[in-house]
């Protein structure tokens, strides 16, 4: 028998980005597929792989029978209801932040250590927070070769990051100030903004997100840090396998619609020149390199989004710091750093189930 695969938050962002990738395999190992969403999305019809599909009610009973259960819904509803999927026998495939750091959950990322895929004795597996996941095809191939050891972070995020609700407000965001001559003076932007019924308290960024850097992602966590930032530390800690990698990040949110850029700075045991480092960006297939500054070719958002794999550019030995790579990467925070990543680990599972 075929495996039965369940999506289950088939009716949000992810979960429409989901279905583009499910329409796009060229494999394709399920039997069946079930759209799963809460009540209120319910009985819609969405077509995958050219079946239209009625999306059915959260509930026990949609995971009878299901193998392998994505889960792209909020923190709290994969907290209550992955649990429920494995008991009822699926492995539960977790895109939200419930399960990352819980030490009998997996935390995968397949290209840098799908070897864990194969213990998850609570029936989870849970897929990295997209901004840690933007880097890590490239920080894990360099890490197996010259073993990390510090890792200072900036991030550049898109508005997605934030759902459908960020998207929106950058638009609205953008209309607003559209043909004005705003930004040359401290306050004109949220006065435009403001000029245009557009209240920073409906906004889910800390201040205008056009026209400006947010310096914030997350929430407000102890002694200053984010939640955003505290991710990129844990999570890289525990994809790498090294518990005390030394970790620093700043999050920043900046008006791009989808695609999270990060400004990397990676130290490891050995050195590594550029062109090492090039071989090894070129040698993974999920990286693809964009490196010539003389001829103005490096990864931007722009040109990256819509693409599975990780864009790296910008390489350059650090000047003043041994044995130390800075470099610049692009990730579709909505493919591999959501949806893309957790239907990659759906694939292991199901090749799994094949023997
Ligand atoms: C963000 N990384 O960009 C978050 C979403 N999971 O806001």
């Amino acid at each position: 028998r075929k495996p039965v695969l369940a999506l289950v938050g088939a009716t949000g962002a992810v979960g429409g980005v989901m279905i583009d990738i499910m329409n796009a395999r060229q494999d394709w190992p399920w039997g069946e597929v079930r759209l799963v969403a809460s009540p209120r999305s319910a009985g819609k019809k969405m077509t995958v792989r050219g079946e239209e599909l009625t999306v059915l009610a959260l509930a026990p009973e949609v995971f009878d029978g299901v193998d392998i259960a994505m889960f792209d819904v909020p923190d709290e509803v994969s907290a209550r209801w992955a649990p429920i999927a494995a008991e009822r026998g699926a492995v539960a495939v977790d895109n939200s932040g419930a399960f990352r750091m819980d030490p009998d959950v997996p935390l995968v990322v397949p290209e840098v250590n799908a070897d864990q895929i194969a213990s998850r004795p609570r029936g989870i597996i849970a897929n990295p927070n997209c901004t840690t996941l933007s880097m890590m095809a490239a920080l894990g191939a360099l890490h197996h070769e010259y073993g990390l050891r510090e890792l200072v972070v900036a991030s550049y995020q898109a508005v997605s990051g934030a759902g459908q609700v960020g998207i929106d407000r950058l638009h609205a965001e953008l209309a607003a100030v559209a043909g004005k001559q705003v930004g040359a003076r401290a306050g004109d932007v949220r006065e435009a903004l403001a000029a245009a019924g557009l209240s920073q308290e409906d906004s889910p960024f800390s201040g205008p997100v056009v026209l400006n850097v947010v310096p914030w992602a997350g929430s407000l966590k102890d002694d200053g840090w984010s939640s955003e930032e505290l991710k990129v530390r844990n999570e890289s800690r525990k994809i790498l396998g090294i518990p005390d990698l030394k970790v620093s990040a700043t999050c920043v949110r900046v008006p791009v619609v989808t695609t999270h850029a990060l400004a990397v700075h990676a130290t490891f045991e050995r050195p590594v020149t550029v062109a090492e480092a090039h071989k090894i960006f070129d040698a993974q297939p999920t990286v693809v390199l964009v490196d010539d500054a003389s001829d103005g070719r490096y990864p931007m958002p722009a040109d990256v989004v819509g693409e599975d794999p990780t864009y790296v550019g910008r390489v350059r030995q650090a000047l003043d710091f041994p044995n130390t790579l800075d470099f610049f990467v692009c990730g579709d925070n909505l493919r591999k750093g959501a949806a893309l990543n957790t239907y990659e680990i759906a694939e292991k599972l199901a090749d799994e189930l094949a023997g």
